[in-house]
């Protein structure tokens, strides 16, 4: 019979490898180059690494982000914010209050997704730390993440709203 302590080894060793594996994403093929911005917008856009980089300097953010694990040194970050994106792309409402139900969809090339609400982004401080990368400590993005990435530098867990391969931004009401 299995002893209860080897018993909780093994879930253990089990639990990690799936842990792990759930973080190792490998890089698409093809990641895209140029992030689209499109959707509820009166003006879609497309943006290089390049593009974003030529950006006016107000409207880049550096950010420093703790290593991922203890030890590690800080990484820093360049990116323009999502919020100036959207800005020159103009969200389209009809009434005053059509922005408060507009969730702003974040997409990469491997199809993994994630949410931000218009409030999150244009009313709140989390927002100012939203940004779209095109740089990790001075150089540009690694093809382990880019060339384009997004990320929420204020979430409390940094890793599931760090979009690599950042492909799309669409603009959608979701509430009538
Ligand atoms: N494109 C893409 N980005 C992704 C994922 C993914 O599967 N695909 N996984 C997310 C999750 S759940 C985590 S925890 C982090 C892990 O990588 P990081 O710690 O380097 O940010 O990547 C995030 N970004
Ligand atoms: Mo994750």
């Amino acid at each position: 019979m299995i002893s209860t302590l080897l018993r909780s080894a093994l879930i253990a060793t089990l639990a990690w490898g799936l842990s792990a594996a759930a973080h190792e994403t490998a890089p698409p093929a093809a990641p895209a180059a140029q992030l689209t911005v499109s959707g509820a917008v009166q003006q879609p856009l497309s943006f290089s690494a390049d593009e974003l980089r030529r950006f006016p300097a107000e409207q880049i953010v550096t950010l420093q982000l703790p290593g991922r694990d203890a030890g590690a040194p800080p990484s820093v970050l360049k990116g323009v914010r999502l919020r100036a994106l959207l800005e020159r792309a103009q969200i389209k409402t009809a009434d005053h209050n059509t922005v408060k139900k507009l969730a702003v969809i974040a997409s990469a090339s491997d199809g993994y997704k994630v949410i931000f609400s218009w409030s999150e982004l244009f009313n709140a401080e989390l927002g100012d730390s939203v940004l779209v990368l095109f740089e990790r400590d001075g150089k540009p993005l690694a093809p382990a993440e880019g060339p384009l990435a997004l990320i929420s530098g204020k979430d409390l867990r940094t890793g599931p709203r760090h979009v690599k391969w950042l492909q799309s931004v669409d603009v959608r009401q979701i509430v009538d």
